[in-house]
């Protein structure tokens, strides 16, 4: 995602620097010479600035994209070089890691993002833009969208400034978890559920009363019939954690089942089928020498 990004707004003719992990990665960008977007039949280069995290200059503006259970380290690596005032907009899924990142620097306004849009890379430095969709913006408390949302219209990526951005983040929490664990301890693709049918349903009973109960009954409106649709449009993908797996890397489970769980424990409510599938699924993970958080 975060190439995606960089791409549209160097086509902009906006000012792009990517901060990349380490020596050896700056070394591979330089060799690279360039992020490449390929978008249906065209292939586009463009010239961005690439620099370590130990980079000196002020950051004022930083889109966080790595995995959430990288994000609060990534955070750490940089929160000294934020400008007083900076804005950090959180492209993570889940919930958890937006928070964690959030308190880590008190001194910037951090955004929350929600997206739609899906990509891959296929090469280093190259990624396809897959799939058009939109992006959220929004911040907990509800603040003002700010002057630079100018800028993302003119990259072309479709957004919109939400008041209510944690409901989103709760909703697509709650669809991921009805679905995504259940792809991975069935072994399918999303339309497998199909025969799954009413422990799906148990498990959106479970994530709609919870929902209410933290106080995002908009998140918990119409979820069952939402995760319904959503088996059947995507019936012949795999859902990104069973591609995780079946790739041997890390999910991002804590920040999807493991907050739900954890949300419910704060609360003091009951969510034996969640609980019972977060457990079959730090087990299932286990079971592979994956890590369960
Ligand atoms: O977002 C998804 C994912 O695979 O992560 C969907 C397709 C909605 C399944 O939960």
């Amino acid at each position: 995602m975060g190439t995606l990004w960089a791409a549209r707004l160097a086509r902009a003719g906006l000012p792009v620097t990517l901060i990349v992990r380490n020596a050896a990665r700056l070394h591979a960008f330089k060799t690279a010479l360039g992020i490449t977007l390929v978008e249906g039949e065209q292939t586009q280069r463009f010239d961005v600035n690439a620099q370590l995290p130990e980079a000196q200059e002020p950051i004022e503006r930083l889109l966080l994209t790595c995995k959430a259970y990288d994000a609060e380290h990534a955070i750490s690596l940089i929160a000294h070089r934020l400008a007083p005032g900076a804005e950090v907009i959180l492209l993570q899924n889940g919930l958890g890691s937006q928070q964690a990142v959030a308190a880590r620097v008190p001194q910037a306004r951090c955004i929350f993002a929600s997206s739609t849009e899906g990509a891959f890379r296929d090469g280093d430095w190259r990624v396809v833009f897959a799939g058009q969709g939109h992006t959220w913006l929004g911040e907990p408390d509800a603040g003002e969208a700010p002057q630079w949302l100018a800028e993302l219209r003119l990259s072309h990526i479709g957004h919109e400034w939400s008041p209510t951005i944690l409901s989103r983040l709760w909703r697509k929490l709650a669809l991921n978890c009805a679905i995504n664990p259940l792809t991975v301890l069935y072994d399918c693709q999303n339309g497998g559920l199909q025969a799954h049918r009413t422990e799906v349903d148990t498990l959106c009973d479970e994530l709609a009363a919870l929902l209410i109960r933290c106080g995002q009954a908009a998140a918990a409106d119409g979820l069952g019939a939402e995760v319904h649709r959503v088996i059947q449009a995507t019936a012949n993908n795999y859902s990104s954690m069973h591609q995780d797996v079946a790739q041997g890397r890390r999910t991002e489970i804590s920040y999807l089942l493991g907050y739900a769980c954890e949300a419910a424990r704060q609360q003091k409510f009951a969510v034996p089928h969640l609980h019972a599938v977060h457990q079959r699924l730090i087990e299932h993970l286990s079971q592979r020498g994956l890590p369960c958080n």
